[in-house]
């Protein structure tokens, strides 16, 4: 995941990126042809802030930081292909963000409706919801924020597919899924008695049919368009309309929301099956954007109905229309709570009475169906993508507004658009564009009158969701990308960042890259995995933080109870990398960040620990300078010839080999594969073994060599010391392999249990293994045998575990 230009490369950014250049380093040495880019998410809002309180341009202030994060990323030695490095506030790459948004446009996906956003009344400007504060005021004005409906442009229709992720966290899938979430039910419309000639009906939504006969009123949104002073009866049409307005201040908002609190419309509505009439209220706990907009009122089986009946005094009897099965009954059942699970309908549901609910609610959606008033439905649970922003460091949304033609898409050979440089950033009023007269008037390209452009620029998440397909053809001056040259790369074999982008960022890369896929832009080979137009093939995520441990912890080995917040540009509560780098050196603290937790885990930080490391680099070093100085010409080696000590060592080694290749290419487990060097390494230094061994020489070069991929510079000194003058870079070498001759053993290791209790070890011959006779008889001929076994007959014998284990009972 590329970063934000922020100005400074955090530890969390240092694990992400060190973890990834471990893994190109480790499969370019094994033959593969990686394409290891890196690029800057630059649009966004601290630029603009920045130039807001320091007047400085935002296109120099990210400039800036990008040259300074590059140098840390230099010093950390990680490699990237900087010929495709992409800036997406660049017009050579914002220049395709529009051009794709112009497909969506053309496919139908791109549309502006109105939506409701916060609204700063001071400063005449829209507000994030990060800047609006728990009491609901602007972070800048002070002023009570409102809520207001602007022109919107969204895309639709984000989702499918989930279930093909194979290798894609599960948390991380459950985590979208929730986010799409998908409600099967049914529609039911309720004719409105309505003065005027048009009679309105309202449609609602509901997860249980079943329930239609508990209906007690209904519920629309303050959005809902039959909230209006035509279809009101006059006696409440002002108190309603004050309310829905009141509900303007997000405060009141939020506070209706929580409370329950609603409205009576002085409207009834009759039920599709029973005719009977129903009161329909306005209440904020229904949402505007979900279902129709407008529900049924169950209380007797909803908990949120219960307590808004209650809480607005609507009916004094309660109609429980469904019950437990008598069988499922395990106390009386309780007419003072909502009963929500599923059962058999009562006397009160008429004709489906006796019926189970999943049956009944089959029947009374038919039913319904057959009178015109009901049909099945299903819902998302998914918001589409709102992406105007009233910014200026974005891209600009390619649109002109005409007098005469309305909305009219720039014609891509004509894009980019421009950002203009002459604007004010005073972070007020209308969006800053809107301060460039010149740049803001245009002709039509359809009738060539005059016009105006499109203000709103696009959410910075639309630039990252294209970027990884971009890096497989970055220098194109004609398309976003190739088709051949992305058919050739995509999808990204493994993509790793920080969990907290789970949700939205993938969800929205996953939507561009199936809608890229499906419109021809590149295509899938029958080999691609997971297919379907999935952007990443295998996910690895970080909990991104990285933090200092405090002393007193450490000491006493206490884990906190609150975990520091995340680290990040606006928190500096972070370790500086850079400092890190320059007390420590590079290398010890790429091996520190990959030793000290799995990738998925929280990362403690403790610069105590780090020396650890150092230690291990400087045994390797001494190492590396032994075996140099002993080195002989290189000699095939035989395992058949080997003696035990040297058989020992060459085993080792390639058990190390085997350990690392599996960690460092399926399981990702650095820690793992770090001890096992540093286990490889002791060993080594402690053997007998004369140095100049050709089984010797080929454990430090094997070391040395895997461990390059994570500490690059101190393995690239290594291997100059071990191969001599006329050496060639460490990276050029390929890949260890392990021998499964090499990882045979002469000897195993037996557990002896007597009477099921395990008493001592034999080490026993491999051609002997699981023959108890065999092993009795070494048994016995030890002193551990003598004291467990004496000279007690053995009465059976039982061999588990490949004959790793032997019990005797006697
Ligand atoms: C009647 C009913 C009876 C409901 C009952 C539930 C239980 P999920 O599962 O999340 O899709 N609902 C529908 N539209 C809504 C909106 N715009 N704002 C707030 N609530 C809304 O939830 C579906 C249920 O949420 C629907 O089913 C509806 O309440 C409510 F015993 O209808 B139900
Ligand atoms: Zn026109």
């Amino acid at each position: 995941m590329f970063p934000y230009p922020s100005g400074m490369l955090h530890m969390g950014h240092v694990r992400v990126y060190t973890i990834s250049d471990t893994l190109q380093r480790f499969r370019r040495m094994n033959g593969y042809n990686v394409l290891h880019p890196m690029g800057w998410d630059a649009f966004g809002l601290p630029a603009e802030n920045a130039a807001i309180e320091r007047g400085i341009h935002p296109a120099t202030w990210t400039t800036k930081n990008i040259a300074a994060m590059k140098e840390t990323m230099s010093r950390l030695q990680l490699e990237f292909d900087w010929s495709r490095e992409i800036a997406t506030c660049d017009p050579s790459y914002y220049r395709w963000t529009q051009y794709i948004f112009l497909e969506l446009y053309k496919a139908g996906l791109a549309y502006r409706k109105e939506a409701v956003v916060n609204w700063d009344p001071v400063d005449q400007t829209v507000l994030a919801n990060e800047q609006v504060d728990h009491e609901g005021k602007s972070w800048r004005s002070g002023a009570l924020v409102e809520r207001k409906k602007l022109k919107q442009w969204f895309f639709k229709d984000l989702l499918k597919d989930i279930d093909r992720l194979d290798h894609w966290p599960e948390r991380v899938k459950q985590m979208q899924r929730h986010w799409i979430g998908k409600s099967v039910g049914a529609e039911f419309d309720f004719p409105v008695h309505a003065k005027g000639p048009n009679q309105p009906t309202l449609t609602v939504f509901t997860s249980r049919p079943d329930t239609l006969f508990g209906v007690q009123y209904l519920v629309v949104s303050p959005e809902h368009a039959i909230l209006n002073k035509e279809t009101l009866p006059a006696d409440h049409a002002d108190k309603v309309l004050d309310f829905v307005s009141s509900l303007k201040m997000k405060q009141n908002m939020e506070k209706a929301e929580e409370t329950k609190q609603g409205v009576f419309t002085g409207l009834y509505a009759s039920h599709p099956l029973t005719q009977e009439k129903i009161p329909v209220f306005v209440a904020p706990y229904v949402i505007s954007e979900y279902g129709t907009g407008a529900v049924m009122g169950v209380p007797a089986h909803d908990k949120r109905d219960w307590e808004f009946c209650r809480v607005n005094d609507i009916a004094n009897e309660i109609k429980f229309v469904v019950e437990p099965a008598l069988q499922e009954l395990d106390r009386p059942f309780s007419t003072t709570e909502p009963f929500t699970a599923q059962g058999v309908l009562t006397a009160l549901s008429g004709p489906f009475a006796g019926m189970k609910s999943k049956q009944a609610g089959k029947a009374i959606l038919k039913q319904a169906q057959q009178l015109g008033l009901g049909r099945p439905a299903t819902q998302f649970r998914l918001k589409d993508w709102l992406l105007s922003r009233q910014r200026y460091w974005g891209a600009p949304i390619p649109m002109v507004h005409c007098p005469k033609c309305d909305i009219v898409p720039v014609p891509q050979e004509e894009l980019p658009v421009l950002l203009p440089l002459d604007v004010e950033f005073s972070g007020k009023g209308a969006s800053p564009l809107t301060t460039s007269k010149e740049w803001l008037q245009c002709t039509c390209p359809k009738c060539k009158g005059p016009a105006t452009r499109e203000t709103d620029t696009m959410d910075t998440f639309v630039d990252s969701s294209w970027y990884f397909m971009r890096f497989t053809d970055a220098n194109n001056l004609d398309l976003p990308f190739s088709a051949e040259k992305a058919s050739g790369r995509l999808p990204v074999d493994i993509y790793i960042g920080g969990v907290e982008h789970a949700i939205l960022h993938l969800l929205y890369s996953r939507f561009l890259s199936k809608f890229m896929l499906e419109k021809g832009f590149y295509s899938e080979t029958p080999d691609t995995k997971p297919g379907h137009g999935e952007p990443f093939n295998v996910l690895l995520t970080q909990v991104s933080w990285v933090y200092p441990r405090h002393p007193k912890m450490i000491e006493t080995g206490e884990t906190p109870l609150i975990s520091y917040e995340k680290m990040s540009k606006s928190k500096y509560n972070g370790v500086d990398p850079v400092s890190v780098i320059e007390a420590q050196g590079v290398d010890a603290t790429r091996l520190h960040m990959l030793y000290k937790a799995p990738p998925s885990e929280v990362l403690e930080w403790d610069d105590s620990s780090i020396v650890g490391m150092q230690r291990w680099l400087g045994k390797v070093l001494k190492l590396a300078s032994t075996a140099g100085t002993a080195k002989t010409e290189a000699a095939e080696i035989s395992v058949d010839s080997l003696s035990s000590l040297e058989k020992d060592m060459y085993r080792t080694t390639h058990e190390t080999i085997k350990q690392v290749t599996e960690a460092l290419s399926t399981s990702y487990t650095f820690n793992t594969a770090i001890s096992d060097l540093i286990k490889l390494t002791n060993y080594i230094t402690s053997s007998d073994l004369a140095p100049h061994a050709p089984v010797y020489q080929h454990a430090v070069r094997s070391l040395v060599t895997m461990m390059a991929p994570m500490a690059p510079t101190v393995s690239e000194e290594c291997w100059e010391t071990v191969s001599g003058q006329d050496s060639t870079s460490v990276f050029v070498q390929p890949w260890p392999k392990w021998e499964a001759k090499a990882l045979e053993k002469d000897t195993i290791d037996c557990m002896i249990q007597v009477n099921g209790k395990t008493r001592f070890r034999v080490v026993v011959p491999v051609d002997i293994a699981g023959d108890a006779t065999e092993i009795e008889k070494q048994a016995r001929a030890m002193a551990e045998g003598q004291k467990w076994l004496g000279d007690r007959p053995i009465r059976r014998a039982i061999v588990a575990k490949g004959g790793k284990l032997v019990n005797f009972v006697i």
